[in-house]
């Protein structure tokens, strides 16, 4: 099947989901179009079937916003039939499904039909989508879409609360490639970052607000108030430099490491002891999962799609949003006895398993047949 993939190209779950799952479908035989406007991160080799279409919008002094979603639209219609695309499926609501359904639209009128497949991955429901300038647009495009999915059960009741939405919605969980972290190193290069008896602490996200990235601060404050650690931070983002302020004002500037945007997640994770997901609000939490296949147990907030992904007691401990002593204490639980660590490193990495890419590409191929059906 010709697939065309909109995604964001950035470092954000989304963006990550949709390259490796056009990826996969490229490695299953599908010709895979990335259409975006700059190269996905995660995308380092185009091959045989794996072709990248740069949305390109040019500046022009009147207009006060440069029109992406119109630039986007058009690029869809060329490149659909220029390639023979047979359906488009586009990650993040907005503006992708506005932007594909126009494009439908517009082949429409030349006699090409062609499925769009919408999935909702999180921010573009719960934070950004709801807020009333974009609500009767998202709403539109969610209930034009041919098939919609929704990366969580939790993020599709969601949607059905926040928007008034007359249509199925599939959940399709997100999916690690188990193969890719099991890379055999043997010597992780630990020592390059932490003595033999720190124990190493990770965060990876956008430092956006919804992180609660003070919260993986001070939940780390505590638990190096009791055994030695050190604390991996992992991204940019506008909270990076209060975190970075607020471990000069605990005094622990120097048992801190932030990294900036990486993509090395598995050697870093590699070496990683715990994982932290504190989050406001989280559809799916990937970054999790990233961690939960690297055998590393998760402490994070029980909210949103999080419980779907972390198992309390088994591949980490859940606990309310801000609630920082409890995280803690449940880190401590953890880190301080060799033998539950192993458990826990264990139930991790089977948790995550279930999640397996293998398992969740053939829902999408499965998806796309009913889009077909459905257009
Ligand atoms: O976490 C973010 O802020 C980035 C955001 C995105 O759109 O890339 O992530 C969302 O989609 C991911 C992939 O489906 C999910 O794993 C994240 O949980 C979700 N983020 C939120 O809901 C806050």
């Amino acid at each position: 099947m010709k697939i065309a993939i909109v995604c964001y190209p950035t470092f954000g779950g989304s963006g990550v989901v949709a390259t490796e799952l056009g990826i996969a479908l490229a490695n299953r035989g599908h010709e895979v179009h990335f259409i975006t406007y700059k190269q996905p991160v995660r995308l380092a080799l185009l091959g045989e079937n794996i072709h990248f279409h740069e949305v390109f919008v040019p500046e022009y002094p009147l207009f006060h916003y440069q029109p992406y979603e119109l630039a986007l639209s058009s690029k869809l219609v060329d490149m659909v039939k220029l390639y023979g695309i047979e359906l488009l499926h586009v990650h993040y609501a907005i503006p992708h499904a506005y932007a594909g359904y126009m494009a439908k639209k517009m082949l429409a009128e030349e006699g090409i039909t062609i499925p769009m497949v919408t999935t909702l991955h999180g921010t573009d429901i719960t934070l950004v989508g709801s807020h009333p300038f974009y609500k009767s647009a998202v709403t539109f495009s969610i209930n034009k879409s041919d098939v919609v999915t929704s990366v969580s059960e939790s993020l599709k009741q969601d949607t059905l609360r926040l928007f008034d939405i007359k249509r199925e919605i599939d959940v399709v969980p997100n999916f690690i490639d188990a193969s890719k972290y099991d890379h055999g190193f043997t010597d992780c290069q630990r020592s390059l970052m932490a003595t033999e008896n720190e124990k190493i602490v990770t965060h990876i996200s956008n430092f956006r607000q919804v992180k609660r990235i003070s919260d993986v601060v001070k939940i780390f404050n505590e638990i190096q108030k009791e055994i030695p650690a050190k604390l991996m931070m992992v991204g940019e983002g506008p909270e990076k430099e209060s975190a970075e302020l607020l471990c000069e004002e605990l005094g622990i500037s120097n048992k801190v490491i932030f990294f900036g945007n990486s993509n090395e997640i598995d050697k870093i994770l590699c070496f990683s002891d715990l994982f932290l997901l504190p989050s406001e609000t989280e559809s799916f939490g990937l970054a999790a999962l990233e961690a939960m296949i690297s055998s590393v147990p998760v402490i994070s907030s029980n909210t949103g799609g999080i419980p779907e992904v972390n198992v309390h007691g088994v591949s980490g401990y859940l606990s309310d949003v801000g609630d920082v002593q409890d995280m803690s204490q449940n880190a401590l639980k953890i880190l301080k006895d060799a033998a539950e660590l192993e458990k826990f490193k264990k139930g991790a990495k089977e948790q995550a398993l279930q999640f397996d890419i293998n398992k969740i590409v053939p829902v999408y191929e499965f998806i796309y047949q009913k889009a077909f059906e459905m257009a």
